[in-house]
Order: C-alpha cells, then sequence, then structure tokens
C-alpha cells in the first residue's frame, strides 16, 4: 500500500489530489508541520529533509519533492492518462511543475508565512512578506496567461493543475486577490471528485 506523509493545507494536497485522480490505493500518515512533527526523530528516519510530501511504496522506498513524486504516480498508473506521450507536452509539464514549485510556492509563498526562515530581524519580516506576496501574485498571472481561455493549464486536466490548485488555496488564504478567470479554474478544479474524494485529510482551503 502507498502511504502519503501528509500535512492537512500543505503542499502535499498536491499529492493527495493526484492520489485521489488516479484513484490509487494508499494510506494518509498526517505529519502536521504547523506543530513541528517533520522534525520529530519518527520522520527525520523517513525523510531526513523534514518536508512533505514523502510517498513510502510497497516496497519501502519512499520518494520526497513534489515533482518526483507526481512524476512517479503519473507514470506508475499509465490509464489516469496523467503523464502526456508527447516530449514536448511532457517538457510542459515539468516546466509548469517546476515554476509552481521552485518560484510560486519556495520563493513566494514560503517567504509570506516563514520570513523567520530566511532573516532573524524581526524588522526584515513585513519587506520580506512583502516581496513574497508580490512574487506569487507574478506567479498567478502567469498561470493565468498559461490558461489563456483552457480550461486547465495544458488544455486537459495534468499533474501541474494538483499544484496549481494549493497555490491558489494558499493565495485566497492569504487574501491575495484572483482573477475572475482564476477563481472559475479553482472552482473547476474543486468540482472534479478528487477533491472531494481528498476532503478529510483536506484541512481549510
Ligand atoms: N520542494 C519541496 C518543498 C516541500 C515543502 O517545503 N513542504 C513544506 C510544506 S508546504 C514543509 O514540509 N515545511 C516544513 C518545514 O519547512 O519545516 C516539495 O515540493 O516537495
Amino acid at each position: 500500500m502507498l502511504t502519503l506523509f501528509h500535512s492537512p493545507g500543505s503542499c502535499s494536497n498536491g499529492i493527495l489530489y493526484l492520489l485521489n485522480e488516479i484513484g490509487a490505493e494508499h494510506d494518509v500518515s498526517v505529519v502536521n508541520v504547523l506543530t513541528g512533527d517533520q522534525r520529530r526523530e519518527a520522520y527525520l528516519s523517513l525523510n531526513p529533509k523534514g518536508k512533505v510530501p514523502a510517498l513510502r511504496l510497497d516496497d519501502g522506498e519512499v520518494l520526497t519533492e513534489l515533482q518526483t513524486i507526481a512524476f512517479w504516480l503519473a507514470r506508475s498508473f499509465p490509464q489516469a492518462g496523467l503523464w502526456p506521450e508527447n516530449t514536448m507536452e511532457q517538457a510542459r509539464t515539468l516546466e509548469l511543475l517546476d515554476f509552481i514549485v521552485g518560484s510560486v510556492h519556495m520563493r513566494g509563498r514560503t517567504f509570506i508565512r516563514m520570513p523567520h526562515k530566511f532573516v532573524d530581524d524581526p524588522a526584515c519580516h513585513a519587506a520580506l512578506q512583502a516581496h513574497g506576496r508580490q512574487q506569487v501574485a507574478n506567479g498567478l498571472a502567469q498561470l493565468e496567461a498559461t490558461l489563456g481561455g483552457k480550461p486547465f493549464l495544458l488544455g486537459r486536466f495534468g499533474v501541474p493543475d494538483a499544484a496549481a490548485l494549493y497555490v491558489l488555496d494558499w493565495a485566497v488564504r492569504d487574501d491575495i486577490e484572483l482573477s475572475s478567470a482564476l477563481v472559475a479554474y479553482r472552482e473547476r478544479l474543486h468540482a472534479r471528485p478528487a477533491f472531494a474524494a481528498s476532503a478529510d485529510n483536506w484541512g481549510s482551503t
């Protein structure tokens, strides 16, 4: 059985959503990053990086990093059709995943929520948070341009949409205004059965 190590409301929501999108049987082991579970020995022995998501496979292998886990899931469950055949579409998938994780999350949202991780002086935190908010807003504008009227980022639903959903949910939580196109896109993602199937472990949206 696959086991997702997951903190409800965090970026591991993206993997939870994909597991349900694929219909892959799985357990969820909650690692609450708000209470520091990720730094406890029990979790560090599984993922020394002290981050979620992590996915333990049937053979005991543990995968970390959202893009890696998303790739593994999409390739291991080909019947779900989440990994494109075409090389250009594969490249676009990786490009979007890297942008959402590497830029919007790590270089945007992280500054909003965790300015203390980058600079000790509390006097600097507001400036770092403002920078993070601007980065997230820029990133969302980029995603809207990529959507360009399509229902999902690559036309049909794909793994980058599962990552886009948690940054959209975070934007709402952080009071960052969404355009009407992004509101409609988020609603489309919330309307998929994978979202209802994830409800018990989703956390606040
Ligand atoms: N690049 C990693 C980032 C993972 C990450 O930063 N996860 C956050 C939750 S959204 C976390 O575990 N934070 C706990 C911490 O930094 O202590 C990925 O995409 O999987």
